[in-house]
Formats: C-alpha cells, sequence, structure tokens
C-alpha cells in the first residue's frame, strides 16, 4: 500500500491497534518526507523556474490545506483514533506538524555544499564541473559580486560629550548615578529648599505631569536620591534628560541633557570645588583655558557661583561669541545648602559638600562650533554624520 492510500484510511483500517503501531507508522511517514527532501536536493535544478517548481510540488503534496498529506493525516488517523491511541497519535502528529512546516526550504538550507566557499569563490576555479557541484538554490548567485554596504551609524555629539565628561570625573574617583525623568514635586523642588511659594520655582518652567509629578527640570533633584541611598561620603556625577516649558530656539531646547556633579565629605570647601572645576575645564576644553568664579544664587546652594572659562574661540581677547567679553559662562555651582543635606539625611554639621550642573548641548556646541542647538534633535543625517 502506497503512502497516499494509507493516509486515507483510518488507523484502524491500518490495523494499528496499539501506540507501538502507530509509532512505526509516523516513522515511516517521517521517513518519507525524509527521503522526498533528499530526493529535491538530488535534482539539481538548472534554473530558479525548475527550483520554483520543485519546492511547490514538495510544499503541496505535504502541506496542502485539504489534500495534503499532513491534513489527511490529520483527518484520518487523529481525529478517527480512538480513546485510548489519542494521546499517542496526538503527540506524533504534532511532531508531524512542525517538522514538516518549511518542508521545502528545510531540503534547500540542506542543499548548500559545505565546500561551497572553497569552490565558488574563486572565480579562477569557476569550471563547469565545479558549478555542477553547487546546489540549485546557491548556483544562482553570483557570489563573486560585492555584498550590500549597510551605512555604520555613528555616535551622537551630545553622547559622545556626555561620555567624555564623564571619563574625566570617573577618572577622578567619581561614580555614575541616575534617575528618574518623571519626578515628584518633592524631590525637584522640596528637597532642594525650593518650597511652593519660593519666586525661584518660576525659574524654571515646568511640564507637570499631575500636581505632584513633574517632568524634572533640572539633575539636582538625583542628589538627594543619592545621599539617602548611600549616605556619605558620596562623589557622584549625575547625567541624564531634562524637561523645560522653554520655546524651542538656537540655545534652547524643551528637552535636554545635563550633567550634575556632587562631592559630600568631611571638610569639603569652596577650594575643592574650584579646583575640581578647574581641573575639568583644562581637561575638558584645553589646557591654556582659565576660569572665573563669580556670585551667583540657586536655591540649593549657599554660597552659590556661576563658572566662566576664558572664550575657547578668541583666547580671551574677545569676540562676537563671547560677546566682546572675552569670558563663556559654562555652569552653575555652589557649597551644598545645608537644607539640602538635612532633606537627604546628613548632618550639616559633620558633613558638607559642593555641586555643579550644566548643559551638555552648550559644550557639545562649544565644542564643536555648533551655532544652533536645533541641529542635535533634527535628525538630519547630513549633519550627525560629521561626528
Ligand atoms: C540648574 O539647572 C541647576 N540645577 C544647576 C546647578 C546644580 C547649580 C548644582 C548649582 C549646583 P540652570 O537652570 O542654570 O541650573 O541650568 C544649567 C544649565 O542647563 C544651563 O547652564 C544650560 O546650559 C542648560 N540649560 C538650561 N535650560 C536649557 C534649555 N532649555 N536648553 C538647553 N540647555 C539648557
Amino acid at each position: 500500500m502506497t503512502l497516499e492510500e494509507k493516509v486515507r484510511k483510518t488507523l484502524a483500517e491500518l490495523g494499528a491497534t496499539d501506540a507501538q503501531s502507530v509509532e512505526t507508522l509516523f516513522a515511516e511517514v517521517r521517513a518519507a518526507m525524509e527521503a522526498e527532501r533528499q530526493d529535491l536536493v538530488s535534482r539539481g535544478a538548472t534554473s530558479e523556474a525548475e527550483r520554483n517548481q520543485l519546492c511547490k510540488a514538495l510544499r503541496d503534496r505535504w502541506l496542502a490545506r485539504k489534500s495534503g498529506l499532513v491534513s489527511l493525516i490529520d483527518e484520518n488517523w487523529l481525529k478517527k483514533a480512538g480513546k485510548e491511541l489519542k494521546p499517542t497519535v496526538g503527540r506524533r502528529f504534532n511532531e508531524l506538524r512542525e517538522h514538516s512546516a518549511g518542508v521545502e526550504v528545510d531540503a534547500l538550507l540542506r542543499a548548500v555544499p559545505v565546500s561551497l566557499e572553497v569552490h565558488v569563490s574563486d572565480p579562477m576555479h569557476r569550471t563547469d564541473s565545479v558549478a555542477a557541484e553547487v546546489s540549485p538554490a546557491v548556483a544562482l548567485t553570483d557570489l563573486t559580486l560585492p555584498g550590500y554596504r549597510r551605512p555604520l551609524g555613528s555616535i551622537h555629539p551630545v553622547t559622545r560629550v556626555m561620555r567624555e565628561i564623564e571619563d574625566i570625573f570617573l577618572n577622578l574617583g567619581f561614580a555614575i548615578e541616575t534617575g528618574p525623568e518623571v519626578e515628584s514635586v518633592y524631590y525637584n523642588f522640596d528637597a532642594l529648599n525650593i518650597p511652593e511659594s519660593h519666586p525661584a520655582r518660576d525659574d524654571w518652567d515646568t511640564l507637570y505631569v499631575d500636581a505632584q509629578t513633574v517632568l524634572r527640570t533640572h539633575t539636582s533633584p538625583v542628589q538627594i536620591r543619592a545621599m539617602e541611598k548611600h549616605g556619605a561620603p558620596l562623589y557622584i556625577i549625575i547625567p541624564g534628560k531634562c524637561y523645560r516649558h522653554d520655546n524651542p530656539d538656537s540655545t534652547h531646547s524643551p528637552m535636554f541633557h545635563q550633567i550634575e556633579g556632587l562631592a559630600i565629605d568631611t571638610d569639603i570647601t569652596f577650594a575643592d570645588l574650584k579646583g575640581t572645576l578647574d581641573f575639568f575645564a583644562k581637561k575638558f576644553f584645553g589646557e591654556k583655558v582659565r576660569t572665573s568664579f563669580h556670585p551667583s544664587f540657586f536655591p540649593f546652594t549657599e554660597p552659590s557661583g556661576e563658572v566662566a572659562i576664558s572664550c575657547v574661540f578668541c583666547d580671551g581677547q574677545g569676540c562676537r561669541i563671547c560677546k566682546e567679553s572675552g569670558w563663556i559662562e559654562v555652569m552653575g555651582c555652589g557649597m551644598v545648602h545645608p537644607e539640602v543635606l538635612r532633606h537627604g539625611g546628613l548632618d550639616p554639621d559633620r558633613y558638607s559638600g559642593w555641586a555643579f550642573g550644566l548643559g551638555v548641548e552648550r559644550y557639545a556646541m562649544m565644542k564643536y562650533d555648533i551655532n544652533d542647538i536645533q541641529l542635535f534633535y533634527q535628525s538630519d543625517v547630513r549633519f550627525l554624520e560629521q561626528f
């Protein structure tokens, strides 16, 4: 009896009344499928049309929805199996169905001879006899043609500058700390000594998610989170995204990046802050750069300052970019306010610290002489591929 005849009969009609005979029948089916795959491989189609035809015939014979062998086995063996045999038949049928899913594809994959590269990639040896060894699927592909070159991306300039700044501080022994971009009003403002009534809250054009939740306006809330988590001593930098309801222009973006620095220990002084930031500026902008500190105000630092560097474009002589002043402001900083230390769970009589915060996009603009912050976020490949 042929396989076609067998799959049109029920198991009972075939005399398969126990598990062993069911196993034998399915083994026979699997062996037949395997033999037909091998047959497809060995036929060696000479054109793509012929290969497609062979594949289609194999697929139809086994997988056609109504009259394919697998469907007939389902119909006549599985569905009509007695109660005791059903689990065995079901298990073997599922295996068969899985195994036959890509019946023709599987055959083609196997059709690739192991020694292919040696024979075909060398055009000097492309003789007729060698071509005959190559499988039907591969013989149609000219492997001597160049491949497709997929363009490689590059690191975004903002990420590049962030990593550069991070590296300088990592080398000084600082660790990297991160925090949530969707932040509570408590961490973004209250814990940083900016109570609701404080006019300084208006300095940050805040995007509120709800009454108690904001998109963080700066990376400073992570100061408190880190103090709560690690205590002191603490030497960290905090890179991350910030959000403000700022209208986009050449120096403002509603989403931008900051890097915060925080050092807390016993006996930390403003001199440590000055020394560290001067070292950092020289590492980042070049040894010739000078720094200058002048008073400013932030509710979470006291005293507070702004750091300026001698203009990197005119070497401090005065130019259009530094507005003829010879100096460019590069970050806010100060000694951590005692109230902030308290909110972080630290005793201000025992510990002191300094902090700074800088805008990464502005650093990237200075470094690469970019005059419009919007360029970073327009995804224009002509701009991005320069980095
Ligand atoms: C702050 O955000 C303070 N948290 C910094 C700080 C930390 C001071 C610790 C003292 C101690 P300020 O609002 O100035 O400060 O923002 C810091 C930097 O973020 C700015 O100098 C600027 O470079 C950048 N920045 C602010 N708003 C934008 C914006 N809309 N687009 C791009 N960069 C911005």
